[in-house]
């Protein structure tokens, strides 16, 4: 007997609501203001703010030097389906008391994997029943679906691009199976990361071939699941590395390179998180405006990196200037496409209080909102727009304009250089651009 769940896991904490910066309650939103209207939408349709199954409600805090040290009250039953809707029920009880709209998941995360490939699909088919009506009587949405195709030991030499053609076959079995899953729970969009697609050893990797499977791969899920139906968009996850010594979606631009070079781009966008974006010796910004630029700028996993140890650490945001600088790239390029944010983020090891994980997501909920309420200020009250056209003028008329629209031949340049003379140095202004950045925060 499967009962329905009307339990309540986190006993004693209410809706999380807006309490704006004079209060003092911690579990209230301070700058988070789902229904204010910032340039032209509100917060909550800015964001999409969604949680990450797998770090919530799954991840209990073990680590190579030690087990886990939270006990999840939900996942205590033998039988794994049971388990699996005591977890749905904790989930959705979390959500709906943060006031966010969407979740994203991997189908392990959702139930635990069956000793058969046919046993994991009958598990996810109850879950998604399961899912299903829980989404009706709340009204959340599923913001991604993803496979965990990096877990098992079958795909400890990668998933698309192992060099036996049977797990390849099998991650494409899998993979099916979770499209079917998103697209029966209207999920909006479907993620690859690439967790294992990659290399340990160039000694024993054939790059190319590898390569070339993967996209093989990725047109095969889209024509499956634009023949099931699936309107949304396909988001890849760029990351350098971790667990594999070199990812192949290596960053934004390695990513868009592949994409086009395949012919991948219309369908394919990107999903852009803040802690690989530093991995990969980037910033969260420029990974953002990279994608923008391309018209990929898809969705987003928030969360940061440890500015010491370089690793994946997956904390929740709280960098208001990393994420001041990131709204600006968000804001000047109208938003996400077809995405939201998920905080793809984990509370520490040592922060086991239930309440710990309402007031990691309420802090960052409230850096991105803050963070956005900055970036619009800048944008509409300051020079900092102007400020950054200027440095390009010359490229508006006469000459510069004629050489952007490539009507300029290099021995014209050579004349033209000839006759100009020695350039004027003109300053950067990089510090002023900073202080803008300070003087509004
Ligand atoms: C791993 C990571 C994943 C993806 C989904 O670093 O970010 O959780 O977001 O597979
Ligand atoms: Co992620």
């Amino acid at each position: 007997m499967i009962s329905l769940g009307d339990k309540e896991y986190f006993k004693g904490i209410g809706k999380i609501s807006y309490e704006g910066i004079e209060s003092d309650n911690p579990l209230a939103f301070k700058f988070y203001n789902p229904k204010q209207i910032v340039s032209g939408k509100t917060m909550e349709e800015h964001f999409k703010f969604a949680i990450a199954y797998w770090h919530s409600f799954c991840n209990t805090g073990a680590d190579p030097f030690g087990p886990g040290t939270k006990v999840y009250p939900w996942t205590i039953s033998k039988d794994p389906l049971q388990a699996s809707y005591n977890k749905a029920d904790a989930a959705f009880e979390f959500i709906t008391k943060m006031g966010f709209t969407h979740y994203c998941f991997h189908d392990f995360d959702l139930i635990e994997e069956g000793n058969s490939l046919l046993e994991s699909e009958k598990r996810l088919e109850k879950i998604t029943n399961y899912l299903k009506q829980k989404q009706q009587e709340t009204d959340l949405k599923v913001l991604w679906g993803t496979a965990n195709c990096f877990s098992h030991p079958r795909y400890m030499n990668g998933a698309a691009t192992n060099p036996d053609f049977k797990v390849v076959a099998r991650a494409a079995a899998q993979v099916k199976m979770v499209i079917d899953t998103t697209i029966a729970l209207d999920g909006e969009n479907y993620v690859f990361w690439g967790g294992r697609e990659g290399y340990m050893s160039l000694l024993n990797t054939n790059m190319k071939r590898e390569l070339d499977h993967l996209a093989v791969f990725l047109s095969k899920a889209r024509d499956y699941a634009r023949s099931q139906g699936f309107k949304g968009h396909f988001f890849i996850e760029p990351k350098p590395m971790e667990p594999t010594k070199h990812q192949y979606d290596f960053d934004a631009a390695t990513v868009i390179g592949f994409l086009q070079k395949y012919g991948l781009d219309n369908d394919f966008k990107l999903n852009i998180e803040v802690n690989h974006a530093t991995l990969a010796q980037h910033t969260f910004q420029h990974e953002l405006q990279v994608a923008a630029d391309s018209n990929m700028l898809g969705s987003i996993d928030a969360n940061r990196g440890d500015y010491q140890n370089g690793w994946d650490t997956d904390q929740f945001p709280n960098n208001i200037t990393e994420i001041t600088e990131a709204m600006l790239v968000f804001l000047k390029h109208n938003g996400l496409q077809g995405g939201g944010v998920n905080f793809d983020a984990k509370i520490r090891r040592n922060s086991t209080d239930p309440e710990d994980l309402f007031l990691a997501h309420i802090g960052g909920a409230d850096t991105f909102a803050r963070a956005l309420l900055i970036a619009d200020r800048i944008l509409k009250h300051s020079s900092y727009n102007n400020l950054v056209e200027r440095r390009y003028s010359s490229f508006d008329t006469g000459k510069g304009k004629e050489f952007e629209k490539g009507n300029i031949d290099f021995k014209t340049l050579y004349e033209l250089a000839l006759d100009y003379g020695e350039p004027e140095l003109i300053s950067g202004k990089q510090e002023l651009f900073e202080n803008i950045i300070n003087q509004f925060i």
